[in-house]
């Protein structure tokens, strides 16, 4: 019973042991800098490879993605938008919240894990083991584990005629692209892997900047970066798409709901849309990942009903006009 009413001392005692131990905690998130910015640790496997020789031979490669991943479906939107299936498989991995690694759903190459994989193809051992992934079956190896660099070399594969970096807009893609990496996609975790007020501050004050320069630019154009989709749309639709489903809740990441900027609305709609994009995205398996894996975030595992996915890809609410039909260069493929 006393308990119900703690002494001051005890309380105070309690906060400070329960700081401690959420800050030993968070290391394993990542780690931070000296003042608390959360800092992405490097890929492995990030060398660029020469496009392959076999690249358009069915089967040769694998894509290994994770569903949550958001780094993981950049690659995948580039894989269903060019249309990639016929030359490169696609090999979905689950997370083994217990052990903290992704596993196979079936053994893979005589693999059970992605971490056996990586070790497989020569990382060192301890290394981390992220998707997404490039695998050469004929190699069997890892080719290539950095999405960014990864989603200009399936930008190059042979496929569907669509190129993502349209060379009359090469300049601003680049331009949004490096903005959107730093601010907004590694910008939520900054925030949500803050160590301190001061560290949080300073990433969402950078994330909504860079948002609202978002929305700027597609109050005048279609795509972020001119007239044409490019990587610049790829990079931002995963994280924007998550954002009223795990980081707003989850990174603290709310100080604008998506539906006041009424340009981004319409153009996350417009990009889920696109061919494939749907199949991409499963909020369930999103939530139950981001809210059971991440414990110090989250200490309950308890995960809170959200929004249905298909209540944010219909027109933006209390406004008309902004409906504006697909300006696609995607062509539709074929039934
Ligand atoms: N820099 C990598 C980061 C990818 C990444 O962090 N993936 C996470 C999932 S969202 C992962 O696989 N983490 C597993 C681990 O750290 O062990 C990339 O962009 O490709």
């Amino acid at each position: 019973m006393a308990l119900l009413n703690p002494p001051p001392w005890l309380v105070r005692g309690a906060r400070a042991a329960w700081h401690w131990q959420w800050l030993r905690l968070m290391e394993g998130l990542g780690p931070a800098d000296a003042a608390g910015h959360y800092r992405r640790p490097p890929a492995g496997f990030a060398a660029v490879p020469a496009l392959p020789h076999d690249a358009a031979r069915p089967a040769a490669h694998v894509l290994i993605v994770g569903r949550s991943c958001p780094w993981a479906h950049r690659a995948w939107l580039v894989w269903s938008l060019r249309q990639l299936g016929a030359s490169i498989d696609l090999e979905v991995v689950e997370p083994d919240p217990q052990a903290g690694r992704w596993r196979f759903r079936q053994p893979f190459e005589g693999c059970a894990s992605l971490r056996e994989l990586y070790a497989r193809s020569g990382a060192a051992a301890g290394a981390r083991a992220t998707v997404p992934v490039l695998y050469s079956r004929g190699q069997r190896q890892v080719l290539l584990g950095e999405s960014a660099r990864l989603i200009e070399l399936l930008n190059r594969w042979p496929g569907q005629a669509l190129d993502l970096d349209p060379p009359g807009q090469a300049a601003a893609t680049a331009a949004w692209r490096e903005r959107l990496q730093g601010a907004v996609n590694d910008g939520v975790y900054r925030c949500g892997f803050a160590r301190n007020q001061a560290a949080y501050d300073q990433a969402e004050t950078a994330l909504f900047a860079t948002l609202e320069g978002a929305e700027t630019a597609l109050s005048r154009q279609p795509w972020l970066a001119g007239e044409r989709l490019s990587l610049a749309d790829v990079q931002l639709f995963p994280t924007l798409i998550r954002l009223e489903l795990v980081y707003a809740p989850l990174f603290g990441v709310s100080r604008r709901p998506l539906w006041q900027l009424p340009a981004l609305w319409a153009w996350r709609r417009r990009f889920f849309g696109l061919p494939g994009v749907a199949a991409s995205c499963d909020a369930e398996a999103w939530r139950r990942d981001y809210f059971g894996a991440l414990f110090p975030l989250h200490a309950s595992g308890i995960v809170p009903a959200g929004p249905p996915l298909a209540t944010l890809v219909e027109p933006c609410p209390g406004r008309s006009g902004d409906d504006s039909p697909a300006p696609s260069p995607v062509p539709r493929p074929t039934a």
